[in-house]
């Protein structure tokens, strides 16, 4: 029996068809899924903070609307990912309360600081254009629910890259000092960036088992290629330049040949010793609890709702 299940299992995804919640699955898909999910959802929500940092900044009531537009939407984001871990039979509570005491995972990227204006820009354009990159391929990962969501993100997602590259087309256009900032948070964003993707795929643990069920569509390595073939040309458009000596378009391979990140500087941060991530995960607490009250009434509406329908249904008995 158990065989026949995990067939039909193969043969769906195989077939490019969709597992749904109520679909058997093995464990480990189950387990997956959650976990790299649950690690999405966190990186929306602490990814919130960064930008958040400028929002009562913001240099003008245009920028300012736009850049609370796009964190709500964030917080959308993440909304809809822990859903789509619901139907995995995860429970939204415990997903936080790992995330805070350290136990999942959220994307390295939110662990920079966010120093000058421009940085709002460079979020949008490289952050979300490697988010982009990445989750382009999730709309067909194997998963119904998080496919699903991965459609409305994507769309949102590319809202953001362009209007993070607006930004910084307004300020190439301003002063020299803005011009000046803005390849400042280039240069401190790049390589950052390029890690979001995650380790070189020869030390990517799970890729080759996550390939193989269809939840991820694409290598690590694979679309950090993309996404450097693809930033090159915008950087020239800008007018700005990448902080990589080794950057450079190979005729032969068809894309660019460029050096690599810092790996050490990597696995410290996704170990927690990044420059923010203390700050990041002290403030994601303090919401937590200082919402505890909005759960609590939430919980206790719920309960008396229930309660009156019974005895309405008592009466009419
Ligand atoms: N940061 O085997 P690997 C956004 C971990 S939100 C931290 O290659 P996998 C946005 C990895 O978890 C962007 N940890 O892993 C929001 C694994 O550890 P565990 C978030 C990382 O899962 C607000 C270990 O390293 N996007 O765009 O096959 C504002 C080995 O890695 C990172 C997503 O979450 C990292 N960068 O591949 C603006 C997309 N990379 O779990 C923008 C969905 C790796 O075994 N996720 N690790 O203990 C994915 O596509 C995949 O999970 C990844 C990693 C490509 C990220």
């Amino acid at each position: 029996m158990a065989d026949e299940l995990d067939l039909a299992f193969e043969r769906t995804v195989r077939s490019e068809a969709r597992i749904e919640p109520r679909d058997w699955m093995p464990d480990g898909y189950r387990n997956t899924l959650i976990r790299q999910i649950a690690q999405h959802a966190h990186s929306e929500i602490i990814g919130m903070q960064p930008e958040g940092n400028w929002i009562s900044r913001a240099p003008s009531l245009r920028r300012k609307a736009i850049l609370l537009a796009k964190v709500q939407d964030e917080a959308g984001h993440g909304l809809y990912l822990y859903s789509a871990t619901e139907t995995l039979g995860a429970d939204r509570t415990d997903l936080t309360v790992k995330l805070i005491e350290g136990r999942q995972k959220y994307s390295s990227i939110f662990n920079y600081p966010t120093l000058t204006f421009a940085d709002m820009g460079v979020i949008g354009w490289l952050v979300d254009g490697a988010a982009i990159c990445n989750q382009v391929p999730l709309c067909r990962t194997s998963y119904g629910p998080y496919a699903r969501a991965m459609i409305r993100i994507c769309k949102e997602e590319s809202f953001h890259q362009r209007q993070g590259y607006e930004l910084l087309m307004t300020m190439m256009s301003g002063t020299q000092a803005q011009r000046d900032m803005v390849q400042d948070a280039v240069n401190r964003w790049w390589w950052p960036s390029l890690m979001m993707f995650g380790p070189p795929d020869a030390e990517s643990s799970n890729t080759e088992q996550s390939m193989a069920w269809r939840i991820k569509r694409n290598t690590n390595d694979e679309l950090r290629q993309k996404f450097v073939d693809m930033s090159v040309p915008q950087a020239a458009h800008l007018g700005v330049t990448f902080p990589d000596p080794e950057l450079r378009w190979n005729e032969e391979r068809g894309h660019h040949d460029f050096g690599q990140p810092d790996w050490d500087e990597f696995w410290q941060v996704v170990k927690g010793n990044g420059v923010c991530n203390a700050q990041r995960i002290a403030h994601r607490r303090k919401a937590h609890e200082d919402g505890a009250w909005v759960r609590e009434a939430a919980e206790a509406h719920a309960a008396r709702q229930v309660s009156k329908e019974a005895k309405m249904i008592g009466q009419s008995a």
